[in-house]
C-alpha cells in the first residue's frame, strides 16, 4: 500500500513542465567507482524511484554515455570540495559538459552518495529545478540514532503500531525485506546508528551477545551497514551473572573485566563494525554498579575498556532515580535525580562513554523543563534522547507532531558558555569539542503496514532525523519535505496538513496535563487521564493539587532546590514567579488557583478553557482532514480519519475528567458557566 512506501513513494510525476525541463536527467545513472554495498543501496534507490517517477528505466553505466545524466562520483582527499565536507558531508551540482549537464552526487565516502541521492529524490519531489542546482551539505550531528525498545517475544516496549519488525517468539524474524526498507527510511534522512533491542534487557535478549544470536544480530547489521546504519545492542549490566558464568558482576572485579573483554571480542568477530552497547542501570529495577558501592563512570568505564580496541562506545543512559520512593515524604525531587547523580563524575568517564540524557529531567511529558544536564559537564560526551513513540503523547491514536517541541528543546538557551550555548550546540560536541555527541530518539515503529499506526506519526519518524541533520532546519522546512514526499504536490493538501501538524501539540497539551504539571495519566500504559493516578505513588511524579492550590514547587526558596541546577540566567528565571514562563509554571511553582498567569487569566481559569478549547480544536483538526477527502490516497484518507475520530471522544473524556476535578477541589466555578461534569 502507498502507507508501508512513507515518504518514499516516488510516485509519478504528472507536472509535465517540471518534466519537459529536467525529466532528461532521470534517464541515466552513471557510477564509475567500485560498487561497494552502500553505493550499491543507493543505485537502486535511484533506478526504483527514478522508474517509478518517469515511467522508464533509466540506464546505468560506468561512463557518462549520454547528454544528461545523474553521476554518482567519490570526492578525492585533496580535491578543493573535500575540505568543506565532513565524513557524511556531500556535494549535489549541476555541471555543464561538452554537450548537455551532468547532475553529480558527490561524496568523500560512499555514505556521502547515497545521502545525496536520497537528498536529490526529495528535490526532485518538492519539484526543484535540477539545472541550477548547487548544494553543499554537512550533518551537524556525529551520531544520530534510533533506539528501538522492541522485545524478542515481538512485544515492543511503549509501541503503539504493532508488533515487532525483528523479533517474534523470542527469535529473529525471517522477514529481513522489512527491515531493508526500515533501513532504507532512516537513512534517507541521515540515521547513522540504531540500538535493535530494548534498554529493559530481559532474560531472552541478554543472550544477544552470544553465539546463539551473534549470527542473527549480524544478519541484521549486515542489512543497516548497506545504508550507513551501525548496529548496537542494549546489554543487561548483569550479563556475567546472568548467563551463568560469574556471580558477580562488581565492574572493579578482574574477572567481570576479562569477561567482558571477551564477550566483546566474539561480537566484533560476528559484526567487526559493531556500535556499541546502550545501557540502562541502577534505573527501574534494572541492575548496575550500584549493587557493588560503585558508581556510574566504574560502570561504564569497565565496558568502554572492553570496547575501546575496536573503536566501539559505550551509551549509557542517565535516566536514573529512585522508582521506590516514600510518597509520604514527597522531598525527594525525581526532577533533580540524573543530575545529582552524574555532574559529581564529570571528568571520569573514559573517551568512549557518551552519556545519553533524556530531553526533560522526568520522563518525556507533553511538556516540561529541559534537562539542567544538558552543558553542566564540560569534560564528559553527551547526547541527548527524545522519544519519537507517543507514550505520553497520545500513543498514536492522537495526533500530535513533535518537531516543534524538539525545535524549542534544541534552541534553549542552555548559558553554559554564556550566551549562545543553545542545547543544539551542546549535543553537536561544538561547545566543548566532544570526541563523540549526538542525538538519539525510541523509535515509533512496528509491524503495522503503516509502520506508526496514525500515518500523520510518520512525520515524526522524518522529521526526527532531518531535524537531528540539521537542527538550524525550520518547522516549516521539514513539513513541507514531508507533505511533499508523502501526499504529493496538490497546495491544499499541503497547506492543510502542515496546519493540522503545526498545531496539534498546543491542542494535544491544551486537553492533557495544564502548564507543565504532567503525569495526570493512568498508571502504567500510561494512556487517558487520571489526574490522581500517579499522586500516591512511589514513582516521584507528583502535582500537589488540594484545596488551595497545585503545582510542584522546586525552587531554592521553599522547594525542592530543582531550580540551582540550572545556570544562574535560567536558575533565577525559574526561581522566580514573574519570569517563570506560564506553560512550566506548575513545573516549577505550587500556586493557589486564583494565582494570575502572565495572559491574565487565573490559573483555574486557564485549566477550564483549554481544555474546553482543546476539544474545540480536535474537533477542527478533524474538518480540516474531512476537506482532503479525494485528494490523498483513500486508505491514508482513511487511517487518518478514523484515529482524529477517535481522538475528539478522548479529547472531551480528558476535557471533562480536568475539568471536573479542578472543579470538585477547588470549589471556584467556571466563569463563563459551562456545564462541566
Ligand atoms: C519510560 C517508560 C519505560 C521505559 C523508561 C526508560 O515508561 O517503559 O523503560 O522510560 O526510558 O518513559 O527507560
Amino acid at each position: 500500500t502507498e502507507a508501508y512506501k512513507g515518504w518514499l513513494r516516488y510516485e509519478k510525476i504528472e507536472d509535465q513542465d517540471w518534466m519537459n525541463e529536467n525529466g532528461k536527467w532521470l534517464s541515466a545513472i552513471v557510477s564509475s567507482g567500485t560498487c561497494t554495498t552502500v553505493i550499491e543501496s543507493a543505485i537502486e534507490e535511484l533506478i526504483k524511484a527514478f522508474t517509478n517517477m518517469t515511467g522508464q528505466k533509466p540506464a546505468l553505466s560506468d561512463s557518462v554515455q549520454s547528454s544528461y545524466s545523474i553521476v554518482l562520483s567519490k570526492i578525492e582527499e585533496g580535491d578543493d570540495a573535500s575540505n568543506e565536507l565532513n565524513d557524511d558531508g556531500y556535494i549535489i551540482q549541476a555541471k555543464k559538459t561538452d554537450n548537455g549537464s551532468a547532475v553529480l552526487l558527490a561524496g568523500k565516502t560512499d555514505i556521502g552518495i547515497l545521502y545525496a541521492s536520497f537528498h536529490l529524490l526529495r528535490l526532485i519531489q518538492t519539484r526543484t529545478n535540477l539545472e541550477t542546482v548547487n548544494l553543499r551539505e554537512n550533518p551537524t550531528n556525529q551520531l544520530r540514532m534510533i533506539n528501538q525498545w522492541d522485545n524478542m517475544d515481538g512485544s515492543i516496549e511503549r509501541g503503539y503500531a504493532g508488533e515487532s519488525i525483528f523479533y517474534e517468539n523470542n527469535q529473529f524474524t525471517n522477514n529481513l525485506e522489512r527491515i531493508k526498507d526500515y533501513a532504507r527510511l532512516l537513512s534517507s534522512v541521515g540515521i547513522n546508528g540504531i540500538s535493535i533491542n530494548n534498554v529493559n534487557v530481559h532474560a531472552v535478549e541478554t543472550k544477544l551477545i552470544t553465539n546463539d544470536f551473534l549470527p542473527h544480530v549480524a544478519k541484521v547489521a549486515e542489512i543497516f551497514r548497506g545504508y550507513g546504519i551501525k548496529t548496537f545492542l542494549s546489554v543487561n549490566y548483569a550479563s556475567p551473572i546472568q548467563l551463568g558464568d560469574l556471580e558477580t558482576a562488581d565492574p572493579l572485579d578482574d574477572n567481570v573485566r576479562n569477561w567482558w573483554k571477551e564477550k566483546v571480542k566474539d561480537v566484533y568477530s560476528y559484526i567487526p563494525d559493531f556500535g556499541g552497547f546502550v545501557v540502562k542501570a541502577d534505573s527501574e529495577h534494572r541492575p548496575g554498579p550500584f549493587t557493588y558501592g560503585r558508581n556510574h563512570a566504574d560502570g561504564s568505564n569497565m565496558l568502554a575498556e572492553a570496547l575501546e580496541p575496536f573503536g566501539g562506545i559505550v551509551i549509557w543512559r542517565c535516566f536514573v532515580y529512585n522508582c521506590m520512593q516514600d510518597w509520604r515524604d514527597r522531598k525527594t525531587d525525581r526532577a533533580r535525580a540524573a543530575y545529582d547523580h552524574f555532574k559529581p563524575l564529570d571528568g571520569q568517564f573514559h573517551e568512549n562513554v557518551i552519556l545519553q540524557i533524556k530531553n526533560g529531567p522526568m520522563d518525556f511529558q507533553v511538556r516540561e523543563a529541559v534537562s539542567p544536564l544538558f552543558g553542566a559537564m564540560n569534560e564528559t560526551n553527551q547526547m541527548l534522547e527524545f522519544q519519537i513513540t507517543q507514550e505520553y503523547t497520545g500513543q498514536q491514536k492522537h495526533v500530535c507532531y513533535l518537531i516543534p517541541q524538539w525545535k524549542e528543546i534544541l534552541e534553549f538557551e542552555t548559558y553554559a558558555k554564556g550566551e549562545g550555548t543553545p542545547i543544539k550546540r551542546i549535543v553537536d560536541g561544538s561547545t566543548f569539542k566532544n570526541r563523540f555527541s549526538g542525538i538519539t530518539a525510541v523509535s515509533n515503529i512496528g509491524n503495522d503496514t503503516n509502520w506508526t499506526g496514525h500515518q500523520l506519526a510518520q512525520a515524526n519518524l522524518f522529521g526526527f532525523g532531518r531535524l537531528i541533520w540539521n537542527p538550524d532546519l525550520s518547522v516549516e522546512e521539514i513539513t513541507n519535505e514531508w507533505i511533499h514526499a508523502t501526499f504529493g504536490n496538490d497546495p491544499d493538501v499541503v497547506e492543510q496538513v502542515s496546519i493540522i501538524l503545526k498545531d496539534s501539540w498546543p491542542i494535544y497539551e491544551n486537553y492533557t496535563s495544564p502548564l507543565g504539571v504532567g503525569w495526570m495519566v493512568n498508571p502504567d500504559h500510561h494512556y487517558g487521564p487520571n489526574v490522581d493516578g500517579y499522586e500516591y505513588s512511589v514513582w516521584g511524579t507528583y502535582h500537589f493539587a488540594d484545596c488551595d492550590g497545585i503545582g510542584v514547587d522546586r525552587t531554592v526558596a521553599s522547594g525542592t532546590g530543582y531550580t540551582a541546577q540550572y545556570f544562574d540566567e535560567n536558575a533565577s528565571m525559574y526561581e522566580s514567579l514573574d519570569t517563570c514562563p506560564d506553560e512550566l509554571l506548575l513545573f516549577f511553582h505550587h500556586v493557589p488557583y486564583t494565582h494570575k498567569l502572565k495572559s491574565g487569566k487565573t490559573v483555574i481559569q486557564h485549566i477550564y478553557d483549554t481544555h474546553f478549547e482543546g476539544v474545540e480544536q480536535a474537533i477542527g483538526l478533524k474538518e480540516r482532514w474531512s476537506s482532503l477527502e479525494g485528494k490523498v490516497d483513500q486508505e491514508c484518507y482513511q487511517n487518518i480519519l478514523d484515529r482524529l475520530t477517535g481522538q475528539i471522544d478522548h479529547a472531551k473524556q480528558w476535557r471533562d475528567i480536568i475539568n471536573t476535578y479542578f472543579l470538585r477541589k477547588s470549589g471556584i466555578q467556571d466563569e463563563k458557566n459551562r456545564t462541566i461534569y
